[in-house]
């Protein structure tokens, strides 16, 4: 046959095109598009679905180590699992550095933690958090050209925050190499004051968490971020925003020229500061920093997707068990919400919920979802046009979709390696029912059928402007 695989009759969409046309495979990529291709090893029937760029999702942590007995729910086996029954053909998890430990020890660790176990491509990110002159001189430097040409810096957390100083040098390696600098923007000393001063107070439950970071906390340091980075004229990610006033310091910043770029996520559209509530420990199943907001700033996220604040929608999954010493019932936790690990699983959820209440509620259209879900993903970290489009030349990395399917979200559906989603109950309208990487199914028809190993990991070129 001349392809491997055609899928036949469904309506394609990419950042900038909605068509009906076939899609031709052959040797994972996409071959042509068209009507009346010719033959294929295998056809697949794709009317009255939609087929689309598989999601890339930049921000998602996998067996990152934490704190002595903290355990990350997924490692790159469940995580990619669950990543591929969600609609995503790649994923860009956070290669740690320990203090103390160099970048590429840090890579060896996750190379090995990966390697045949990925059902999806990735490509790792790096966080610096400490920026020793033999890091800022030699590693990053070498690190980049080898295709890891991203890396995020913390404003907060013991033992990862960087000072002003610290973010200014390794920004400059950023401006010196093309690579994207991604920001944790939240004020550490503030976090760490409002914390005390609730603790005295006897204010230990989860649902303090959010007063323990307010809005100004977020909002001072993304702007002190962005001033920092226009002192050095680097390009930098502001990831995880969550409100109105982080959102309008990024738009005044771009508004003035500067390449300042924004990430939102699934908990800043659909959750609140009320899902920390609950009785007893339960409100530790959203604890995640930044926190849930309340209903104008889910409003002011939705805004800033539509009008291109946010150039990217990511999940931040960085999932704990929940019933589980090892995840978010740690025994320091139920003494203080300070010490319930950060952060909220959302691999597989992330594209049902932001086209069902994004596409399906017509608050965005579907080009724009594409770009959000995938394609700037790709453009921005430096993977396209191998991936986040659909055309002759790229890998075949495709998400069928059954557009009319309503499911109501439940654990079970999602395949990861974590015990609850925080989104357990949400009804959305849509789900991928079919996911291929590079021409082959990994998920179809909502079965796994792809094999790990499958997966591999893909240097990446600094960005485009
Ligand atoms: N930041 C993240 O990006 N993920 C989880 C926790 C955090 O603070
Ligand atoms: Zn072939
Ligand atoms: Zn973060
Ligand atoms: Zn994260």
């Amino acid at each position: 046959a001349k392809f491997d695989l055609i899928i036949r009759g469904g309506r394609v969409a990419t950042a900038a095109d909605t068509f009906e046309c076939d899609v031709a495979i052959c040797d994972g990529r996409i071959a042509a598009l068209g009507d009346d291709l010719g033959t294929a090893d295998e056809i697949v029937d794709a009317r009255g679905r939609l087929v689309l760029p598989a999601g890339i999702d930049s921000h998602v942590h996998l067996a990152q180590p934490g704190p002595p007995g903290e355990v990350m729910a997924d490692d790159f086996e469940s995580g990619t699992r669950s990543a591929a029954f969600g609609g995503n053909g790649t994923v860009l998890p956070f290669c740690l550095q320990r203090r103390g430990q160099g970048l590429r020890a840090a890579l060896v660790d996750y190379h090995a933690k990966a390697a045949g176990q990925c059902y999806v491509d990735t490509a790792f990110h790096l966080i610096v958090t400490d920026p020793t002159e033999a890091v800022l001189g030699q590693e990053l430097p070498a690190l980049v050209a080898d295709g890891y040409t991203s890396f995020k810096v913390f404003m907060t957390y013991e033992g990862l925050a960087l000072s002003d100083r610290q973010m200014l040098e390794v920004m400059q390696v950023g401006r010196e190499t093309g690579a994207l600098v991604m920001v944790h923007a939240e004020n550490d000393d503030a976090i760490r004051f409002l914390t005390d001063r609730l603790e005295r107070l006897g204010r230990t439950a989860p649902r303090f968490h959010a007063a323990s970071r307010p809005i100004p906390v977020e909002r001072e340091a993304t702007h002190r971020a962005i001033s920092l980075s226009e002192i050095v004229d680097v390009r930098i990610m502001i990831v995880h925003v969550s409100n109105r006033g982080a959102m309008e310091e990024i738009r005044r910043a771009r508004n003035r020229g500067l390449p300042v770029h924004a990430e939102t996520c699934p908990q800043y559209l659909v959750l609140t500061e009320a899902d920390l509530d609950g009785i007893g420990m339960v409100g530790a199943k959203a604890v995640c920093s930044p926190p849930p907001r309340d209903f104008a700033s889910q409003e002011a996220c939705w805004e800033g997707l539509r009008t291109g604040v946010f150039d990217v929608f990511s999940s931040d999954h960085c999932p704990f068990r929940y019933d589980d010493p090892a995840g978010k019932l740690a025994p320091r936790g139920r003494s203080s919400f300070r010490w319930v690990p950060n952060g909220i699983p959302g691999i597989a959820t992330r594209l049902p919920i932001l086209f069902s209440e994004g596409v399906a509620k017509g608050r965005i259209d579907l080009n724009r979802f594409v770009s959000l879900t995938s394609t700037n993903h790709a453009k921005i970290y430096g993977l396209y046009p191998r991936k986040g489009t659909i055309a002759v030349g790229c890998d075949a990395d495709i998400a069928i979709w059954d557009p009319d399917r309503p499911t109501r979200i439940t654990h079970d559906l999602l395949h990861d390696a974590c015990d609850y989603t925080p989104y357990e109950g949400i009804e959305v309208s849509a789900w991928p029912a079919s996911t291929l990487v590079r021409g082959r199914f990994v998920v179809r028809d909502n079965r796994l059928v792809g094999s790990k190993g499958h997966g591999t990991h893909v240097a990446r070129s600094v960005a485009e402007g």
